[in-house]
């Protein structure tokens, strides 16, 4: 008996700086219906789902910074939508940005969670591949503060069992990381879902436009098929505040097939009915990686962060 898994991804149009969070609230409720309408029992949302993606913008005020991140998750905007999920039995992923306080530490994360069918969090994910700079660029149209607003990611790759399958996460730049995808595949994963706002221009060199989603839809199926796993990924997308975004939300299966695609830049749900069994004849052969990994030939990729030439 094939195990299958109905599943969706639930692509979100712009969020401006005006928007609160209980207007975005409804988008991601009406989303999760209309996915549940579809017969989904999983939803992936995107990355910093709850706001417009701030790091576009420069701040130095701390107040004004943290004002975009989540001190606690559900919270009291975000708790109808968990109460909806758990009524309808849909689980979900969902990116926002965290305020966390450990240990009498403060830490801000981009951060993915995973939410069983009964509401449970079962997962949580902390972006570790941050692009863009921790300065501001002066003469850059827009900036991206990533690696200024955040702080790297400190719970690694990890695998969770749930809605019957092996689930992985990571958060937008991650997919562009061969290493992503591995780490989680030598896990077992099957499914990776993620979410991503990939500005349209290139801030730091001229680049022609289209490549942005041909690199975005390569780095998806390669890593999906070099892992043998399904990967879903949440585009927030189109112009917000007048600064354009990327759509291509897509379902890719396996196999590295793009099973289902967004065709617009605005709120949109695609479902699939995955087959989560199809990755097995690829991980019994051609990716069986115990059979045909060579790890005494990998050290570098572990130990060598840059590129150092000897030659
Ligand atoms: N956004 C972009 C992304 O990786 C980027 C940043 C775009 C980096 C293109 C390199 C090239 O899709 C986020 N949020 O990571």
């Amino acid at each position: 008996m094939t195990r299958r898994l109905n599943a969706a991804v639930a692509q979100l149009g712009p969020i401006h700086l005006a928007d609160s969070r209980a207007a975005v609230v409804r988008r991601l409720i009406a989303l999760l219906r209309e996915a549940h309408g579809r017969g989904a029992c999983f939803v992936v949302f995107p990355e910093l789902a709850l706001t417009t993606f701030f790091p576009r913008w420069w701040m130095t005020d701390q107040a004004e910074i943290d004002r975009f991140f989540e001190r606690e998750m559900p919270n009291a905007e975000t708790r109808p939508l968990f109460d909806l999920a758990e009524e309808l039995r849909v689980g979900f992923y969902l990116g926002y940005a965290e305020l966390a306080r450990e240990r009498g530490d403060v830490g801000h994360y981009n951060t993915s969670i995973l939410v069983e069918r009964d509401g449970r969090i079962i997962g949580r994910y902390r972006k570790i591949h941050l692009p863009g700079h921790a300065e501001h660029l002066p003469k850059a149209p827009f900036q991206h503060l990533e690696k200024r607003y955040f702080d790297v990611g400190n719970e690694g790759f990890r695998v969770w069992r749930a809605y019957d399958a092996i689930v992985g996460m990571c958060i937008c730049n991650d997919r562009r990381w061969s290493e992503t995808y591995r780490v989680m595949g030598l896990q077992g994963v099957e499914l990776i879902a993620l979410g991503y706002n990939t500005p349209v221009e290139n801030i730091h060199h001229r680049e022609p436009e289209h490549l942005r989603m041909f690199h975005h839809l390569l780095s998806l199926q390669a890593g999906a098929y070099q892992n043998a796993t399904w990967v879903l990924a949440a585009a927030k997308c189109g112009a917000e505040d007048g600064f354009p975004m990327i759509g291509g939300s897509a379902i890719v299966a396996p196999t590295g097939e793009i099973a289902a695609r967004a065709l617009s830049e605005d709120d949109e749900v695609i479902t699939v009915d995955l087959d989560l069994d199809l990755g097995d004849y690829l991980r019994r052969t051609v990716f069986n990686f115990e059979k045909h990994r060579r790890i005494e030939h990998y050290r570098l990729i572990t130990e060598r962060t840059g590129i150092k030439t000897e030659v």
